[in-house]
């Protein structure tokens, strides 16, 4: 890992009890928590998330024959400081595109959904180019200040991504929530898809498929999938920061993720899993959700 080693915190446990990085697509745990606008705590995702999942059965959800574990390594959480959000990035961005560089793709679990920005520079730098970025949310984080004066926070991150990484294709599914200044920005954009809650709720399984495949063969590159658990339904994901009511149902998550992780391929080079937000989760409900999609995530993303 070069000389960002120092960035690193080797943590008590490791995710499913898998080997220290390694070989296998590394998991790395991103406790960035800087810009948090209502309910605080996502901070504590990934170490609950590392020390609940030794507890748990190792089965994704569709039996592929494979063990999803198999294809892993363990990174541990990127140590970063507390409300420098400028500096927290620029790490991200630095082993982020290590991680990249040196396994080929990265798995990161936030932590704040601001963090996805590193990762999207990270996508970049490591490729000299940046394909798609699917932005799977409850919201558009497409404001232009949130809270008001604020240019740079979970809510408005998506326009600096599109300012400074220039995707050839953004791709929004599942959002529901909005201002109406940051839907007008967001429909003006060229090369975009927007899918709402309703849209998916409305199309089947071989519909979305078609979409999605679609999507990504008429973009050639990277694919970044940025997946905000608050795009579930509360009643499935009570634990966040910022809950919307019609959600997705977790089978709905899992159709649009094995069809992007299908189609997308070798081309997907980070995956990021954010907001989860353990303070906000009543008896911790929300936990086995997290875990499975995690695991699902494994399950389906190619080595
Ligand atoms: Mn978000």
């Amino acid at each position: 890992m070069g000389n960002n080693i120092d960035f690193y915190v080797a943590s008590q446990y490791t995710l499913f009890g898998t080997p220290r990085c390694g070989r296998g697509i590394p998991i790395l745990g991103i406790p960035m928590e800087d810009t948090v606008s209502f309910r605080p705590g996502t901070r504590f995702a990934p170490s609950i998330i590392r020390s609940w999942s030794q507890y748990f059965e190792f089965t994704p959800t569709e039996d592929l024959g494979i063990d999803p574990l198999d294809k892993i390594c363990d990174l541990g959480d990127l140590s970063l400081l507390q409300g420098m959000i400028d500096r927290n990035l620029e790490r991200i961005n630095l082993v982020v595109r290590d991680a990249i560089s040196t396994w080929g793709r990265v798995i990161n679990i936030g932590g704040e959904h601001t963090l996805s920005l590193g990762v999207a520079k990270a996508v970049r730098e490591s490729q000299g180019s940046y394909g798609i970025y699917i932005h799977v949310d409850a919201h558009l984080d497409s404001r232009e200040e949130w809270p008001i004066g604020q240019s740079l926070s979970h809510a408005t991150f998506v326009r600096h991504l599109i300012n400074q990484v220039k995707p050839q294709l953004i791709v929004f599914l599942g959002f529901r929530s909005y201002d109406r200044e940051e839907m007008n920005f967001v429909s003006r954009l060229e090369n975009s898809i927007l899918l709402s809650t309703r849209d998916v709720k409305s199309m089947n399984n071989h519909e979305l498929r078609l979409l999605m495949r679609g999507a990504i063969d008429s973009y050639p590159g990277s694919i970044h999938l940025s997946i905000d658990v608050d795009v579930l339904d509360p009643s499935v994901m009570p634990g966040v920061g910022n809950p919307e009511g019609f959600g997705l149902s977790y089978s709905e998550l899992l159709r649009i993720t094995k069809a992007i992780l299908d189609y997308g391929d070798s081309r997907v080079k980070a995956v990021d899993i954010v907001e989860y937000s353990p303070p906000n989760d009543p008896g911790l409900m929300s936990l086995p959700t997290t875990i499975r999609l995690i695991l699902d995530v494994l399950n389906y993303i190619r080595t």
